[in-house]
């Protein structure tokens, strides 16, 4: 019997999201099975039963008539919950080690950048200035998380075994040992109160859109070691209000950030986050999703699924993540 075809729709333009990358990675991985790479103008809508997508035009996925999986080839599944025409068939996303590692990489390089003073050293290089300042140890800093799932929890593991305190933020209740967890809107502020770094790994959700804005930033603790709050984002750019977050770094009310998404993106040549002293810019690769990695997941699960067994990391609609 014929196996029903794969097909991928890449938009993104990056070196991590080359289309061609993605299909010689997937004929590897999905063997017997016919990969389209989309658009493709021999392709018979009629014949694809899975797609495999990063940021796919709105009604695209709607053009599949056969259509049994949907795959996010990445962990976020903003951009396919904004498509009004997005098919009743699952929606999985990307929830493997591979990801969760980078992402961890991520964060500690910039929590130990910010803790160990990389900004006030860097300067004093180009400047040829030999005045180390006094370095308070990890135990004096307080990292609080905004989202606690397969990212942040693994990220708050591995930063508390690096000696910080942590603590985290999420919806429902979470217990991660060693680490303080708070939830919900009414846990908000107390969860904000004791945070010198906030680190931001949640989704975005109509729920969570700005969350990062003034009002949130003013609460976090001022009087920690580092003089002032510092903001890690690796989430979404939509989690940010960038107005305010600027607005905030000249007043002193965040001392720095690290920004590795935006509003707009790729990140416009006249944003002021290029050249602000106090901002550390990455371009939307805190923790790529790997083709080999991410291939064989899909494989998997597209195996598993056909012999009648369920489906992992399953979006769940409503939440909308
Ligand atoms: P998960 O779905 O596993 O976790 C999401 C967490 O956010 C959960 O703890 C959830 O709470 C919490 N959350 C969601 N909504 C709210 C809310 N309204 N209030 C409080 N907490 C909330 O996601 P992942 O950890 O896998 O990924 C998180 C995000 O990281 C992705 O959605 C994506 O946007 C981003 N990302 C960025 C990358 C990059 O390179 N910059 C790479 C990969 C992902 P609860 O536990 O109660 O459900
Ligand atoms: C993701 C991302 O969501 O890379 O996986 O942003």
């Amino acid at each position: 019997m014929t196996k029903g075809a794969l097909a991928i729709l890449v938009h993104g333009g990056t070196e991590n999201w080359s289309p061609q990358r993605w299909k010689s990675r997937f004929d590897d991985a999905c063997r017997n099975r016919r990969i389209l790479l989309l658009p493709d103008p021999e392709c018979d809508p009629a014949e694809v039963h899975y797609a495999a997508v990063w940021k796919p035009k709105a009604g695209e996925l709607a053009s599949f008539p056969s259509l049994r999986v949907i795959f996010n080839l990445g962990a976020g599944v903003d951009a396919l919950m904004a498509d009004a025409t997005l098919p009743e068939v699952p929606l999985v996303r990307v929830a493997v080690s591979d990801l969760t590692d980078r992402m961890a990489e991520y964060v500690v390089l910039h929590v130990l950048m910010h803790h160990r003073q990389e900004l006030y050293l860097r300067e004093s290089q180009r400047e040829k200035r030999w005045a180390p300042k006094f370095q308070w140890p990890a135990g004096s800093i307080s990292v609080g998380i905004m989202g606690l799932g397969t990212l942040g929890a693994n990220t708050a593991d591995v930063l508390r075994r690096l000696g910080f305190r942590v603590a985290g933020w999420s919806r429902g209740p979470r217990q991660i040992d060693g680490v303080e967890c708070f939830h919900g809107a009414g846990h908000l502020d107390a969860f904000l109160r004791q945070t010198d770094i906030l680190v931001c790994l949640l989704p975005l959700t109509p729920n969570t859109r700005h969350i990062l804005n003034r009002d949130l930033l003013a609460k976090l603790n001022r009087s920690s070691p580092l003089g002032a709050p510092v903001l890690i984002n690796a989430g979404r750019g939509g989690l940010q209000d960038e107005a305010d977050i600027l607005a905030c770094l000249d007043d002193g009310t965040l001392g720095a950030a690290s920004l590795d998404v935006y509003e707009t993106e790729p990140l416009p040549p006249n944003s002021p986050f290029w050249i602000h002293p106090k901002v550390v810019l990455t371009p939307h690769n805190a923790a790529d999703t790997d083709p080999d990695e991410i291939s064989k997941y899909v494989a998997r699960q597209i195996e598993r699924f056909e012999a009648g067994g369920a489906l992992d990391n399953v979006v769940d609609r409503k939440r909308g993540y």
